[in-house]
């Protein structure tokens, strides 16, 4: 351990004792992940673990939770669709999981990815992510657009709400985590990925308690907080959802002034991004030829893919192009690895990720209040060592 992850493990630590008499089962899931904290839950693996593999397996997902998991009994469970419908529809477990499924690998990631570096320009509340708030995973689970087509959308419905179980005290009382989603997203369904999933499993098991059990909706290419766990009611509505995570969280504001956040729309779409995993910032390497490994994400964007990983070793004058470790799957992240020279003026690793339109990832990130969508090029300090 060097000494911040010393220093970051006993503040966490710390915080487990504070939150010991809540201990539960979840923390146990969170043997593999950094917590941030455990009531609620947020976490987030290491960087070299999660590029192990192109699925993340369910224990090394990051959780982001606003409030602690609800009890759920799965017999009384019913998801309602309701709303701008022609007929409500209310399911049990047993009769939502008796439609016909679809699966879908897509990547999902927080918005306050990398909020940590975007704290170093100027400091920032909220979960201090590192690069770890992303993970792939094979979603299953019945298309948004079967349930509508079910319940029969009205022509004036415009948008899709979401409504978790979950008791998220605030200030101003206790309310649900509530997303929405445009009704156009909800229903542009390819072949390979469903405009939205509403998902019973993740990576082939029933969603565990902090990933949303028994019901979460899923939807790729948007920022992690459209994705509800904990499920409780779909609302059809001719606006986006009143819920303080839609009208005022989640919104790229800079000043914060009551002005800045009504112009300001939801967040919904994630931009590209590119992170270098192995080696890990303050690693002490051999002059020579060293490996570089990390994640490529596209952005949320129907038509955009990765075209092209490129590391820097100097400063962004020369670049290595890294070869591609995994397939290409619309809405999923893209491992990759690159062999390049180091030598004691080496100081500093660079990745700069490029999309199928020609963007690149910019050299800064525009800070915002909330520390969102952080995605500049990823330099991660090195000390190389002569031979
Ligand atoms: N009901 C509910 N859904 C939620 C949240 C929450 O706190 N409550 N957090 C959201 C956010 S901000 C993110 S990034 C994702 C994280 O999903 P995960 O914990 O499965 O990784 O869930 C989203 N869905
Ligand atoms: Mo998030």
């Amino acid at each position: 351990m060097d000494d911040q992850t010393r220093r970051r493990f006993l503040q966490l630590t710390i915080g487990t004792f504070a939150a010991w008499p809540f201990r539960s089962a979840q923390a146990e899931q969170s043997d593999q992940l950094i917590v941030h904290s455990r009531v609620p839950m947020n976490a987030e693996p290491p960087l070299p673990a999660l590029v192990e593999s192109w699925i993340t397996p369910t224990d090394r997902f990051y959780i982001r939770s606003h409030a602690p998991v609800p009890q759920i009994d799965p017999k009384q469970y019913r998801l309602r669709v309701t709303g701008l419908v022609e007929r409500e529809v209310s399911l049990s477990l047993g009769q939502l999981e008796a439609y016909p499924r679809t699966d879908v690998t897509a990547t999902m990631t927080c918005a306050g990815n990398r909020r940590y570096e975007h704290s170093k320009i100027s400091p920032i509340k909220g979960v201090p992510w590192r690069e770890g708030a992303i993970g792939n995973a094979q979603w299953s689970g019945v298309r948004l657009s079967l349930l509508l087509k079910e319940a029969g959308v009205q022509p004036n419905a415009r948008h899709v709400w979401f409504e978790g179980l979950d008791e998220i005290q605030r200030e101003d009382g206790v309310i649900p985590f509530g997303a929405s989603i445009p009704l156009e997203k909800a229903v542009d369904d390819t072949e390979s990925a469903p405009g939205a999933l509403v998902t019973t499993q993740m990576n082939g098991e029933p969603l565990t308690p902090d990933h949303g059990w028994p019901v979460r909706t899923v939807v790729p290419g948007y920022i992690g907080a459209r994705s509800v766990k904990w499920l409780g009611r779909i609302v059809v509505s001719d606006r986006p959802s009143p819920n303080h995570y839609v009208t005022l969280a989640y919104k790229v504001v800079r000043q914060g002034t009551e002005l800045e956040w009504a112009e300001q729309g939801p967040i919904y779409r994630y931009p590209l991004n590119a992170v270098i995993a192995v080696p890990t910032a303050q690693s002490t390497l051999d002059a020579g030829r060293i490996k570089v490994a990390g994640y490529a994400l596209p952005p949320g964007d129907p038509d955009a893919s990765i075209a092209r990983v490129r590391i820097s070793a100097d400063g962004g004058n020369n670049w290595t192009t890294a070869r591609f470790t995994s397939s290409t799957e619309p809405y999923c992240w893209q491992l990759w690895q690159a062999e390049l020279d180091v030598s004691p003026a080496t100081t500093e690793l660079i990745v700069m990720a490029t999309d199928s339109e020609g963007r690149h990832q910019p050299q800064r990130a525009e800070w915002n209040l909330k520390g969102y969508l952080y995605n500049a090029r990823h330099r991660v300090p090195i000390r190389v060592k002569a031979h």
